[in-house]
């Protein structure tokens, strides 16, 4: 593993990890991505709650700044959903004003990041919290509804 780039690593063999650790996350475990350790956790969406491992819905959740965080999200739900990491919920345009993985900017042209998923869909996300974004966030879905039916979260980054 040493002798290949981080690259070659990541298109050779990320994919086979990613599959190998997705049906055995808990909550806030340690995960191994070549030589690096990061924190994985499972969340599942349904009517209409976030949940974390066996945690109770929308409980809080703690992850790490500067960490690779690995997310698996599992659909468990009839409904389609999706999850924004943010703050700020604009529920007019349906996205938070200020993003967790986005950049600084004028409202509306921040940019942002969801995930989307159909009932009976999962997928694995991975990401790094910059370091300066240590506080108080949340997520949530923000399909027609489901914010006001509370189907938000807080985020606490560390
Ligand atoms: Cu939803």
């Amino acid at each position: 593993m040493k002798d290949m780039s981080r690259r070659t690593f990541l298109r050779t063999s990320g994919v086979a990890t990613v599959g190998l650790l997705a049906g055995s996350f808990v909550a806030s475990r340690a995960f191994a991505h070549g030589d690096e350790e990061g924190v994985g956790l499972q969340i599942a969406l349904g009517e209409l709650y976030f949940r974390v491992g066996d945690g109770e819905p929308n409980a809080p959740i703690e992850l790490p700044a500067g960490k690779r965080i690995m997310v698996r999200l599992v659909n468990e739900g009839a409904a389609a959903h999706e999850i924004h990491f943010g703050r700020d919920a604009d529920l007019e345009e349906r996205f938070y004003r200020e993003d967790l993985l986005g950049t600084e900017g004028e409202h509306g042209a921040h940019g942002f990041m969801a995930v989307v998923l159909q009932p009976g869909d999962s997928s694995s996300l991975m990401f790094v919290i910059p370091e300066t974004k240590r506080g108080e966030w949340e997520i949530a879905c923000f399909m027609p509804g489901h914010y006001e039916g509370g189907q938000h979260a807080p985020l606490i980054v560390t």
